[in-house]
């Protein structure tokens, strides 16, 4: 088995996803926690996107720099045993674009927790749960394709963790209203262990201090009334 280390900024849901997978697949690895705001030379030069996840992977003589959460992850279920994606060509390029829709909805939540104003927090709102709910007829539960994680589930918990985080600072965002079957998703997910070991301790904390931080954030500004 190669060694792997991975290049991570502690709130980043694209770094979790990777962090799910190998932890998940119990694939040990390094990590280390960079600044974004404050990128180090080192990382500008290894990260051909200058985007964490990055994944350094030494193979014997071979050091091979993989970036892209989905790349990293097809990558390490690849080498590892027991596949989190359908053994059917079309059912995993389906996995495969629902795992490019999470992406999108990772665009939404952020994009709901920094909007400046109230009118666009829930403009965002309003495209991430329209999303969620056309998940919600397509997942099985309480996981994406039953009782099993996939590659999916991976790919979209961290946006269920930091969406819900949002929302509890902002109910009147109603996200998650009616749809039963997203709540037991996120439910099952927090009480998975590789879930808790993939991110730091206090990232719930940390996501609210980023959203509060931000001065222009309309949901951030709740954090002075909660
Ligand atoms: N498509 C990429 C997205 C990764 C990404 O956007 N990472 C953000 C942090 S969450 C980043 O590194 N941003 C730094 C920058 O754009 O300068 C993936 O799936 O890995």
């Amino acid at each position: 088995m190669p060694s792997f280390k991975l290049i991570s900024a502690a709130t980043c849901p694209f770094v979790q996803r990777s962090a799910i997978t190998l932890e998940h697949k119990q694939v040990p690895y390094d990590i280390e926690f960079i600044d974004l705001a404050d990128k180090p030379q080192w990382f500008v030069e290894l990260s051909p996107l200058g985007k964490v996840p990055v994944l350094v992977v030494r193979d014997g003589e071979r050091e091979i720099v993989l970036f892209e959460s989905a790349v990293i992850n097809e990558y390490l279920d690849e080498i590892t045993p027991g596949s989190l994606l359908p053994a059917d060509p079309l059912l995993r390029a389906r996995h495969r674009a629902m795992i490019e829709f999470a992406s999108a909805m990772i665009a939404d939540t952020w994009r709901m927790g920094t909007a400046s104003t109230r009118e666009a927090a829930h403009e965002h709102a309003l495209a991430l749960r329209h999303k969620l709910t056309r998940l919600e007829s397509e997942l099985v539960g309480p996981f994406f394709t039953g009782e099993e994680l996939s590659l999916v589930d991976t790919a979209t918990i961290p946006v269920l963790l930091r969406a819900v985080w949002t929302v509890e600072l902002a109910p009147e965002l109603a996200v998650f209203d009616g749809l039963d079957k997203i709540r037991a998703w996120h439910a099952a997910a927090t009480e998975l262990d590789a879930v808790e070991r993939s991110a730091v301790p206090n990232l719930r904390e940390l996501y609210r201090a980023y959203l509060g931080d931000r001065a222009d954030s309309w949901v951030g500004s709740k954090l002075a009334s909660a």
